[in-house]
């Protein structure tokens, strides 16, 4: 049985989401609005199927992948880059690989507890968000 993801959840910390805006090229005025905000994520998940919806008050990302397909993502209103993407389990983590232009770029969830954990790694720059549930 896989870990169980489903759920609503509130950002309620973010560290260094600046130095990986700056990672992917952000440009100021957007890093400036981008890290006043509380994102909420709203996971479905099936299995091995995932449907991730972060939403704000300024942009949206939906995200959506089965374990072990690799898909095309576009990082549609983030850095707009295309990669190549893949996530799998590791034990309880989910771990996903973006391949692109960005060396060593990809992202790390988890729970700990009742809390939901996202690393976001983009070169040297790490990312470190914690939600708490809705
Ligand atoms: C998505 C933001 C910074 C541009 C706007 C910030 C809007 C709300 O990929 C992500 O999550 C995965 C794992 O849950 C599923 O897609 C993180 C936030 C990364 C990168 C780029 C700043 C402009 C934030 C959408």
């Amino acid at each position: 049985m896989p870990v169980d993801f489903n759920g609503t959840w509130n950002l309620v910390s973010n560290d260094n989401f600046e130095g990986y805006m700056v990672a992917l090229g952000i440009d100021f005025a957007t890093r400036k609005i981008a890290k006043m905000l509380k994102p909420q994520k709203v996971i479905k998940q099936d299995g091995d199927s995932f449907h991730i919806h972060t939403t704000s008050t300024f942009r949206d990302y939906v995200l959506q992948f089965k374990i072990g397909e690799e898909f095309d993502e576009d990082n549609k209103g983030l850095d707009n880059r295309k990669c190549k993407s893949l996530v799998t389990w590791e034990n309880d983590k989910l771990v996903c690989v973006q391949t692109g232009e960005k060396k060593n770029r990809g992202w790390t969830h988890w729970l700990e507890g009742d809390d939901l954990y996202l690393e976001l790694r983009c070169e040297n720059q790490v990312c470190r968000q914690v939600f708490k549930r809705a």
